[in-house]
Protein backbone atom coordinates (compact mmCIF):
# COMPACT_ATOMS: atom_id res chain seq x y z
CA UNK A 1 0.00 0.00 0.00
CA UNK A 2 1.03 3.64 -0.70
CA UNK A 3 0.49 5.44 2.37
CA UNK A 4 0.00 9.36 2.93
CA UNK A 5 1.75 11.07 5.77
CA UNK A 6 0.06 11.13 9.13
CA UNK A 7 -3.01 13.50 9.67
CA UNK A 8 -2.81 14.11 5.95
CA UNK A 9 -5.57 16.76 4.62
CA UNK A 10 -8.49 14.76 2.39
CA UNK A 11 -11.35 16.85 1.20
CA UNK A 12 -12.69 19.18 -1.63
CA UNK A 13 -12.90 22.56 -2.45
CA UNK A 14 -15.84 25.43 -3.35
CA UNK A 15 -16.71 28.58 -3.41
CA UNK A 16 -19.21 30.70 -2.15
CA UNK A 17 -20.63 31.87 -5.77
CA UNK A 18 -20.54 28.45 -7.01
CA UNK A 19 -22.53 27.25 -3.92
CA UNK A 20 -24.27 29.21 -1.40
CA UNK A 21 -27.01 30.48 -3.75
CA UNK A 22 -28.82 32.88 -2.28
CA UNK A 23 -27.21 35.57 -4.51
CA UNK A 24 -29.60 38.34 -4.26
CA UNK A 25 -31.14 37.29 -0.38
CA UNK A 26 -30.33 38.06 2.85
CA UNK A 27 -28.53 41.45 2.30
CA UNK A 28 -25.98 39.87 -0.43
CA UNK A 29 -25.00 42.55 -2.82
CA UNK A 30 -24.43 41.88 -6.47
CA UNK A 31 -21.07 41.20 -7.75
CA UNK A 32 -19.53 41.00 -11.45
CA UNK A 33 -21.50 37.35 -11.68
CA UNK A 34 -25.18 38.59 -10.85
CA UNK A 35 -24.73 41.52 -13.08
CA UNK A 36 -23.08 39.99 -15.70
CA UNK A 37 -25.82 37.45 -15.78
CA UNK A 38 -27.97 40.16 -15.52
CA UNK A 39 -27.24 41.97 -18.47
CA UNK A 40 -26.04 38.91 -20.66
CA UNK A 41 -28.12 36.12 -19.60
CA UNK A 42 -27.21 34.44 -23.40
CA UNK A 43 -23.72 34.25 -22.58
CA UNK A 44 -24.18 31.39 -19.92
CA UNK A 45 -24.43 27.73 -20.62
CA UNK A 46 -28.45 27.03 -20.98
CA UNK A 47 -28.76 30.72 -19.38
CA UNK A 48 -27.93 28.91 -15.69
CA UNK A 49 -26.95 32.32 -13.42
CA UNK A 50 -25.56 32.11 -10.44
CA UNK A 51 -28.38 33.17 -8.30
CA UNK A 52 -29.34 29.73 -7.33
CA UNK A 53 -26.13 27.46 -7.14
CA UNK A 54 -26.97 24.85 -5.17
CA UNK A 55 -28.08 26.51 -2.12
CA UNK A 56 -25.76 26.11 0.50
CA UNK A 57 -26.45 28.74 2.07
CA UNK A 58 -29.72 26.34 3.49
CA UNK A 59 -28.77 23.15 2.95
CA UNK A 60 -24.63 23.66 4.63
CA UNK A 61 -25.88 21.78 7.75
CA UNK A 62 -26.92 18.42 5.98
CA UNK A 63 -23.81 18.88 3.14
CA UNK A 64 -21.30 18.55 6.56
CA UNK A 65 -23.09 15.32 8.01
CA UNK A 66 -22.79 14.27 4.05
CA UNK A 67 -18.69 15.35 4.27
CA UNK A 68 -18.75 13.77 7.16
CA UNK A 69 -20.25 10.27 5.97
CA UNK A 70 -17.09 10.41 3.30
CA UNK A 71 -15.04 10.82 5.97
CA UNK A 72 -13.35 14.47 4.92
CA UNK A 73 -11.32 15.57 6.90
CA UNK A 74 -10.73 18.97 5.89
CA UNK A 75 -12.94 21.35 3.27
CA UNK A 76 -12.53 24.52 1.24
CA UNK A 77 -14.83 26.87 0.67
CA UNK A 78 -14.81 30.73 0.17
CA UNK A 79 -16.63 33.80 2.03
CA UNK A 80 -18.39 36.01 -0.56
CA UNK A 81 -17.32 39.46 0.50
CA UNK A 82 -20.36 40.81 -1.18
CA UNK A 83 -22.64 38.65 1.08
CA UNK A 84 -19.85 40.00 4.03
CA UNK A 85 -19.41 43.73 3.30
CA UNK A 86 -22.37 44.45 0.85
CA UNK A 87 -21.47 48.05 0.60
CA UNK A 88 -17.57 47.19 1.21
CA UNK A 89 -17.78 49.13 3.99
CA UNK A 90 -21.00 47.67 6.45
CA UNK A 91 -20.97 44.90 8.31
CA UNK A 92 -23.92 42.47 7.23
CA UNK A 93 -24.93 40.66 10.60
CA UNK A 94 -27.06 38.13 8.57
CA UNK A 95 -24.01 37.26 6.83
CA UNK A 96 -21.59 36.56 9.82
CA UNK A 97 -24.20 34.54 11.96
CA UNK A 98 -24.18 32.37 8.74
CA UNK A 99 -20.75 32.10 8.59
CA UNK A 100 -19.93 31.25 12.10
CA UNK A 101 -22.79 28.41 12.11
CA UNK A 102 -21.41 27.01 8.63
CA UNK A 103 -17.67 27.19 9.93
CA UNK A 104 -18.88 25.91 13.54
CA UNK A 105 -20.76 22.89 11.87
CA UNK A 106 -17.60 21.69 10.02
CA UNK A 107 -15.56 21.65 13.15
CA UNK A 108 -18.60 19.71 14.77
CA UNK A 109 -18.24 17.39 12.70
CA UNK A 110 -14.37 17.01 11.88
CA UNK A 111 -13.88 18.80 9.08
CA UNK A 112 -11.57 21.12 9.11
CA UNK A 113 -12.16 25.04 7.51
CA UNK A 114 -9.56 26.39 4.64
CA UNK A 115 -11.08 29.63 4.44
CA UNK A 116 -10.36 31.44 0.88
CA UNK A 117 -11.69 35.06 0.50
CA UNK A 118 -11.45 35.94 -3.50
CA UNK A 119 -13.07 33.40 -5.82
CA UNK A 120 -13.59 35.51 -8.85
CA UNK A 121 -16.12 37.43 -7.32
CA UNK A 122 -15.60 40.98 -7.00
CA UNK A 123 -18.43 43.64 -5.64
CA UNK A 124 -20.23 45.04 -8.17
CA UNK A 125 -19.72 48.53 -6.38
CA UNK A 126 -16.03 47.81 -6.83
CA UNK A 127 -16.31 47.06 -10.77
CA UNK A 128 -17.98 50.26 -11.13
CA UNK A 129 -15.11 51.94 -9.80
CA UNK A 130 -12.57 50.06 -11.98
CA UNK A 131 -12.46 46.69 -9.65
CA UNK A 132 -8.75 45.03 -9.98
CA UNK A 133 -7.59 48.04 -12.13
CA UNK A 134 -8.31 50.84 -9.43
CA UNK A 135 -5.30 50.88 -6.57
CA UNK A 136 -8.00 51.53 -4.30
CA UNK A 137 -9.17 47.79 -4.45
CA UNK A 138 -6.16 47.12 -2.65
CA UNK A 139 -7.06 48.75 0.70
CA UNK A 140 -10.32 47.50 -0.22
CA UNK A 141 -9.69 43.88 -0.01
CA UNK A 142 -7.17 44.40 2.71
CA UNK A 143 -10.09 46.07 4.77
CA UNK A 144 -12.17 42.72 3.96
CA UNK A 145 -9.99 40.38 5.04
CA UNK A 146 -9.51 41.79 8.17
CA UNK A 147 -12.60 41.76 8.77
CA UNK A 148 -12.57 38.15 8.27
CA UNK A 149 -10.09 38.06 10.43
CA UNK A 150 -11.54 39.37 13.14
CA UNK A 151 -15.32 37.68 12.43
CA UNK A 152 -14.27 34.30 12.31
CA UNK A 153 -10.53 34.34 13.39
CA UNK A 154 -11.35 31.71 16.62
CA UNK A 155 -13.17 28.98 13.44
CA UNK A 156 -10.08 29.30 10.66
CA UNK A 157 -6.97 28.60 10.97
CA UNK A 158 -5.74 28.07 7.56
CA UNK A 159 -6.75 31.05 5.49
CA UNK A 160 -6.03 31.62 1.89
CA UNK A 161 -5.98 35.36 -0.21
CA UNK A 162 -7.42 34.29 -3.17
CA UNK A 163 -8.34 30.93 -5.56
CA UNK A 164 -6.44 30.99 -9.05
CA UNK A 165 -5.69 35.07 -9.22
CA UNK A 166 -4.02 34.69 -12.54
CA UNK A 167 -7.44 33.20 -13.57
CA UNK A 168 -9.45 36.49 -13.24
CA UNK A 169 -6.04 38.42 -14.78
CA UNK A 170 -6.59 36.88 -18.25
CA UNK A 171 -9.87 35.49 -18.03
CA UNK A 172 -10.93 39.01 -17.52
CA UNK A 173 -8.59 40.75 -19.25
CA UNK A 174 -7.37 38.84 -22.36
CA UNK A 175 -10.01 35.99 -22.89
CA UNK A 176 -13.20 37.23 -22.39
CA UNK A 177 -14.46 34.38 -20.01
CA UNK A 178 -14.88 36.97 -16.74
CA UNK A 179 -15.97 40.51 -16.92
CA UNK A 180 -15.15 42.93 -17.97
CA UNK A 181 -14.49 40.80 -20.83
CA UNK A 182 -11.75 43.00 -22.37
CA UNK A 183 -8.52 41.80 -24.57
CA UNK A 184 -6.02 44.50 -22.88
CA UNK A 185 -2.61 42.87 -21.72
CA UNK A 186 -1.55 46.23 -20.39
CA UNK A 187 -4.58 46.31 -18.43
CA UNK A 188 -4.21 42.47 -17.24
CA UNK A 189 -0.66 43.22 -16.36
CA UNK A 190 -2.15 46.12 -13.94
CA UNK A 191 -4.94 43.97 -12.70
CA UNK A 192 -2.23 40.92 -11.87
CA UNK A 193 0.18 43.56 -9.81
CA UNK A 194 -2.96 45.28 -7.86
CA UNK A 195 -4.03 41.28 -7.32
CA UNK A 196 -0.57 40.54 -5.77
CA UNK A 197 -0.41 43.85 -3.95
CA UNK A 198 -4.40 42.69 -2.26
CA UNK A 199 -2.98 39.61 -1.47
CA UNK A 200 0.78 40.81 0.10
CA UNK A 201 -1.67 43.31 1.67
CA UNK A 202 -3.64 40.83 3.50
CA UNK A 203 -0.66 38.89 4.43
CA UNK A 204 0.38 41.68 6.38
CA UNK A 205 -2.31 42.44 8.17
CA UNK A 206 -2.76 38.91 9.14
CA UNK A 207 0.70 38.88 10.62
CA UNK A 208 0.33 42.44 11.89
CA UNK A 209 -3.05 41.39 13.95
CA UNK A 210 -1.32 38.07 15.15
CA UNK A 211 -3.82 36.08 14.07
CA UNK A 212 -3.88 32.27 14.82
CA UNK A 213 -3.11 29.99 12.29
CA UNK A 214 -1.22 30.05 8.75
CA UNK A 215 -2.08 32.23 5.41
CA UNK A 216 -1.25 31.18 1.98
CA UNK A 217 -2.63 31.65 -1.75
CA UNK A 218 -4.29 29.20 -3.89
CA UNK A 219 -2.65 28.88 -7.71
CA UNK A 220 -2.94 27.25 -10.52
CA UNK A 221 -0.25 25.48 -11.84
CA UNK A 222 -0.26 24.32 -15.63
CA UNK A 223 3.68 22.83 -15.47
CA UNK A 224 5.16 23.49 -18.90
CA UNK A 225 6.40 21.69 -21.37
CA UNK A 226 8.18 22.89 -24.48
CA UNK A 227 7.22 21.51 -27.91
CA UNK A 228 11.11 20.60 -28.87
CA UNK A 229 14.57 21.35 -26.93
CA UNK A 230 15.41 24.55 -29.32
CA UNK A 231 16.26 27.47 -28.37
CA UNK A 232 13.21 28.95 -29.71
CA UNK A 233 11.04 26.16 -27.94
CA UNK A 234 12.64 26.28 -24.42
CA UNK A 235 12.36 30.26 -24.76
CA UNK A 236 8.90 30.18 -25.40
CA UNK A 237 8.42 27.47 -22.22
CA UNK A 238 10.77 29.79 -20.17
CA UNK A 239 8.23 33.04 -20.75
CA UNK A 240 5.34 30.88 -20.06
CA UNK A 241 6.40 29.82 -16.62
CA UNK A 242 7.54 33.87 -15.84
CA UNK A 243 4.11 35.13 -17.14
CA UNK A 244 1.86 32.19 -16.16
CA UNK A 245 3.33 30.36 -12.71
CA UNK A 246 6.46 32.49 -11.24
CA UNK A 247 4.75 35.47 -11.92
CA UNK A 248 2.40 34.52 -8.47
CA UNK A 249 4.46 31.97 -7.14
CA UNK A 250 8.01 33.74 -6.87
CA UNK A 251 6.64 36.93 -5.07
CA UNK A 252 4.36 35.36 -2.75
CA UNK A 253 6.77 32.42 -1.95
CA UNK A 254 10.22 33.60 -2.16
CA UNK A 255 9.26 37.59 -1.66
CA UNK A 256 10.70 38.31 -5.51
CA UNK A 257 9.77 39.05 -8.71
CA UNK A 258 11.65 37.43 -11.19
CA UNK A 259 14.18 39.50 -13.27
CA UNK A 260 13.57 38.24 -16.20
CA UNK A 261 9.56 38.71 -16.25
CA UNK A 262 10.19 42.32 -15.33
CA UNK A 263 12.84 42.48 -18.49
CA UNK A 264 10.55 40.87 -20.58
CA UNK A 265 7.68 43.49 -19.00
CA UNK A 266 9.76 46.22 -19.75
CA UNK A 267 11.09 45.48 -23.35
CA UNK A 268 7.04 45.37 -24.33
CA UNK A 269 5.92 48.46 -22.46
CA UNK A 270 3.93 46.66 -20.39
CA UNK A 271 5.35 47.50 -16.62
CA UNK A 272 2.93 48.55 -14.72
CA UNK A 273 2.05 51.29 -11.98
CA UNK A 274 4.36 50.59 -8.45
CA UNK A 275 4.04 52.46 -5.67
CA UNK A 276 7.25 53.12 -3.71
CA UNK A 277 6.48 50.38 -0.76
CA UNK A 278 5.19 47.80 -2.73
CA UNK A 279 8.19 45.47 -3.91
CA UNK A 280 9.08 45.72 0.16
CA UNK A 281 6.03 44.72 1.17
CA UNK A 282 6.02 42.08 -0.99
CA UNK A 283 9.94 40.61 0.36
CA UNK A 284 8.28 41.07 3.57
CA UNK A 285 5.23 39.29 3.90
CA UNK A 286 5.70 35.44 2.66
CA UNK A 287 2.90 33.19 2.92
CA UNK A 288 2.98 30.11 5.27
CA UNK A 289 1.76 27.71 2.64
CA UNK A 290 0.71 27.25 -1.12
CA UNK A 291 -2.63 25.42 -2.58
CA UNK A 292 -2.01 24.19 -5.89
CA UNK A 293 -4.87 23.71 -8.07
CA UNK A 294 -3.90 21.33 -11.01
CA UNK A 295 -5.87 19.92 -13.66
CA UNK A 296 -3.76 19.92 -16.94
CA UNK A 297 -0.38 20.34 -18.08
CA UNK A 298 0.69 23.70 -20.66
CA UNK A 299 2.17 22.52 -23.65
CA UNK A 300 3.85 25.27 -25.81
CA UNK A 301 5.67 26.11 -29.05
CA UNK A 302 7.82 28.99 -30.22
CA UNK A 303 5.33 31.44 -31.97
CA UNK A 304 5.13 31.78 -35.46
CA UNK A 305 5.15 35.57 -35.99
CA UNK A 306 5.46 38.23 -33.00
CA UNK A 307 3.97 41.50 -32.26
CA UNK A 308 6.53 43.82 -30.54
CA UNK A 309 5.43 45.21 -28.29
CA UNK A 310 3.68 42.23 -27.55
CA UNK A 311 -0.30 42.62 -27.73
CA UNK A 312 -1.55 39.23 -26.41
CA UNK A 313 0.39 36.10 -24.39
CA UNK A 314 0.31 34.55 -27.99
CA UNK A 315 3.62 36.87 -28.94
CA UNK A 316 5.52 34.99 -26.20
CA UNK A 317 4.05 31.75 -26.40
CA UNK A 318 1.69 29.43 -28.86
CA UNK A 319 -0.33 26.27 -27.84
CA UNK A 320 1.19 23.12 -29.14
CA UNK A 321 -1.02 20.05 -29.84
CA UNK A 322 1.17 17.14 -28.46
CA UNK A 323 -0.52 14.35 -30.75
CA UNK A 324 0.10 11.84 -28.46
CA UNK A 325 -1.74 13.24 -25.61
CA UNK A 326 -4.93 11.98 -23.44
CA UNK A 327 -7.72 14.53 -23.19
CA UNK A 328 -11.20 15.19 -21.32
CA UNK A 329 -13.31 15.34 -24.05
CA UNK A 330 -15.93 17.03 -22.00
CA UNK A 331 -13.63 20.01 -20.63
CA UNK A 332 -11.16 19.74 -23.58
CA UNK A 333 -8.68 19.88 -21.17
CA UNK A 334 -5.47 17.62 -21.12
CA UNK A 335 -4.79 14.49 -18.61
CA UNK A 336 -1.66 14.22 -17.76
CA UNK A 337 -1.04 13.01 -14.05
CA UNK A 338 2.79 13.17 -13.92
CA UNK A 339 2.85 17.02 -13.73
CA UNK A 340 1.78 16.63 -10.71
CA UNK A 341 4.84 14.96 -9.68
CA UNK A 342 6.73 17.53 -10.92
CA UNK A 343 4.47 20.13 -9.08
CA UNK A 344 5.73 18.11 -6.19
CA UNK A 345 9.46 18.28 -7.10
CA UNK A 346 9.37 22.17 -8.61
CA UNK A 347 8.21 22.89 -4.93
CA UNK A 348 10.79 20.90 -3.68
CA UNK A 349 13.94 22.48 -5.38
CA UNK A 350 12.76 25.59 -6.32
CA UNK A 351 10.39 26.72 -3.55
CA UNK A 352 11.91 26.14 -0.17
CA UNK A 353 10.23 23.08 0.22
CA UNK A 354 7.24 25.10 1.63
CA UNK A 355 4.23 23.44 2.99
CA UNK A 356 1.42 22.64 0.08
CA UNK A 357 -1.21 20.79 -0.59
CA UNK A 358 -3.09 20.34 -3.85
CA UNK A 359 -6.18 22.25 -3.05
CA UNK A 360 -8.13 21.76 -6.45
CA UNK A 361 -7.74 18.30 -8.82
CA UNK A 362 -10.87 16.93 -10.75
CA UNK A 363 -12.43 15.69 -14.38
CA UNK A 364 -15.44 17.30 -14.88
CA UNK A 365 -17.88 15.18 -17.47
CA UNK A 366 -21.25 15.87 -18.97
CA UNK A 367 -23.98 13.77 -18.92
CA UNK A 368 -23.35 11.80 -16.14
CA UNK A 369 -26.82 10.47 -16.12
CA UNK A 370 -25.52 8.14 -18.48
CA UNK A 371 -23.26 6.47 -15.64
CA UNK A 372 -26.62 5.66 -13.29
CA UNK A 373 -26.66 2.19 -12.24
CA UNK A 374 -30.26 0.66 -11.27
CA UNK A 375 -29.90 1.60 -7.65
CA UNK A 376 -29.42 5.41 -9.09
CA UNK A 377 -25.88 5.69 -8.32
CA UNK A 378 -23.59 7.35 -10.64
CA UNK A 379 -20.74 4.60 -11.77
CA UNK A 380 -18.00 7.22 -12.18
CA UNK A 381 -15.28 5.14 -13.09
CA UNK A 382 -13.45 7.34 -14.92
CA UNK A 383 -13.29 9.94 -12.73
CA UNK A 384 -11.83 7.58 -9.88
CA UNK A 385 -9.03 6.55 -12.26
CA UNK A 386 -8.39 9.92 -12.77
CA UNK A 387 -7.65 10.73 -8.95
CA UNK A 388 -5.96 7.55 -8.22
CA UNK A 389 -3.69 8.74 -11.40
CA UNK A 390 -2.90 11.48 -9.77
CA UNK A 391 -2.43 10.21 -6.66
CA UNK A 392 -0.19 7.84 -7.21
CA UNK A 393 2.25 10.90 -8.95
CA UNK A 394 1.13 13.05 -5.74
CA UNK A 395 2.63 9.92 -3.60
CA UNK A 396 5.75 9.49 -5.86
CA UNK A 397 6.50 13.45 -5.32
CA UNK A 398 6.04 12.90 -1.54
CA UNK A 399 8.56 9.92 -1.11
CA UNK A 400 10.56 12.00 -2.74
CA UNK A 401 10.15 14.55 0.18
CA UNK A 402 7.95 17.02 -1.36
CA UNK A 403 5.93 18.54 1.97
CA UNK A 404 2.73 17.70 0.51
CA UNK A 405 0.28 17.89 3.54
CA UNK A 406 -3.12 17.10 1.50
CA UNK A 407 -5.27 16.41 -1.19
CA UNK A 408 -8.53 18.13 -1.94
CA UNK A 409 -10.33 17.44 -5.42
CA UNK A 410 -12.88 19.71 -6.88
CA UNK A 411 -15.59 19.14 -5.75
CA UNK A 412 -18.08 17.60 -3.27
CA UNK A 413 -21.44 18.15 -4.80
CA UNK A 414 -21.30 19.62 -8.32
CA UNK A 415 -22.16 22.94 -8.61
CA UNK A 416 -22.40 25.58 -11.26
CA UNK A 417 -19.39 26.49 -12.97
CA UNK A 418 -19.12 30.38 -14.72
CA UNK A 419 -20.00 30.32 -18.34
CA UNK A 420 -20.52 26.56 -17.76
CA UNK A 421 -23.38 26.18 -15.79
CA UNK A 422 -23.81 22.73 -14.91
CA UNK A 423 -22.82 21.20 -18.01
CA UNK A 424 -19.97 19.71 -16.46
CA UNK A 425 -19.44 17.55 -13.26
CA UNK A 426 -17.32 16.97 -10.64
CA UNK A 427 -18.75 16.10 -7.59
CA UNK A 428 -18.70 13.10 -5.47
CA UNK A 429 -21.97 13.57 -4.83
CA UNK A 430 -24.47 14.35 -7.96
CA UNK A 431 -26.72 17.27 -7.67
CA UNK A 432 -30.38 17.02 -8.78
CA UNK A 433 -31.25 20.33 -10.35
CA UNK A 434 -34.73 19.99 -10.02
CA UNK A 435 -34.91 19.58 -6.22
CA UNK A 436 -31.72 20.08 -5.24
CA UNK A 437 -31.58 16.71 -3.52
CA UNK A 438 -27.65 15.11 -3.49
CA UNK A 439 -27.47 11.58 -4.12
CA UNK A 440 -23.49 9.90 -3.48
CA UNK A 441 -21.67 8.68 -6.41
CA UNK A 442 -19.32 5.60 -6.86
CA UNK A 443 -16.23 7.62 -6.37
CA UNK A 444 -17.71 9.12 -3.01
CA UNK A 445 -17.28 5.38 -2.09
CA UNK A 446 -13.84 4.75 -3.26
CA UNK A 447 -12.90 8.39 -1.74
CA UNK A 448 -14.17 7.19 1.89
CA UNK A 449 -12.10 3.89 1.54
CA UNK A 450 -8.62 6.08 0.27
CA UNK A 451 -9.13 7.97 3.07
CA UNK A 452 -9.64 5.27 5.79
CA UNK A 453 -6.46 3.60 5.02
CA UNK A 454 -4.83 7.22 4.69
CA UNK A 455 -3.22 5.09 1.07
CA UNK A 456 -3.99 3.70 -2.31
CA UNK A 457 -3.57 0.09 -2.92
C1 LIG B 1 -10.91 26.04 -11.20
C2 LIG B 1 -11.72 27.02 -10.39
C3 LIG B 1 -13.05 26.51 -9.94
C4 LIG B 1 -13.71 25.49 -10.83
C5 LIG B 1 -12.72 24.53 -11.47
C6 LIG B 1 -13.28 23.62 -12.55
O1 LIG B 1 -10.08 26.72 -12.07
O2 LIG B 1 -11.02 27.40 -9.22
O3 LIG B 1 -13.84 27.61 -9.64
O4 LIG B 1 -14.69 26.02 -11.60
O5 LIG B 1 -11.63 25.20 -12.02
O6 LIG B 1 -13.28 24.25 -13.79
P1 LIG B 1 -14.57 24.52 -14.61
O7 LIG B 1 -15.64 24.83 -13.63
O8 LIG B 1 -14.26 25.68 -15.49
O9 LIG B 1 -14.85 23.28 -15.39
Amino acid sequence: MKKFPEHFLWGAATSAPQSEGHGSLNGKSPSTWDKWYEMNPEKFQKNQGPEHTSNMYEMYSEDVKRMKNIHMNSFRTSIAWTRLLPDGKTVNQEAVTFYRNYFSELHANGVKPIINLFHFDMPWWLMEKGGWETRESIDAFSFYATTCFELFGDLVDQWTTFNEPMVHVECGYLYGYHYPAVHDLKKAVQVGFHTLMAHTMAVKAFKDGKYQGQIGIILNVSPCYPKSRSEEDLRAAELADLLNTKSFLDPTVLGTIPPKLVECLAENELLPKVAEQDLEMIRMNLVDFIGMNYYQPRRVQAPAEVNQPAISPADFYDHYDWPDKKINPYRGWEIYPEALYDVAMMIKNDYNNIAWYVSENGMGVADEERFLDQTGMIQDDYRIEFMEDHLNQLHKGIEAGSNCFGYHTWTFVDCWSWLNGYKNRYGFYRLDLENDERSLKKSGIWFKELIDRNGLI
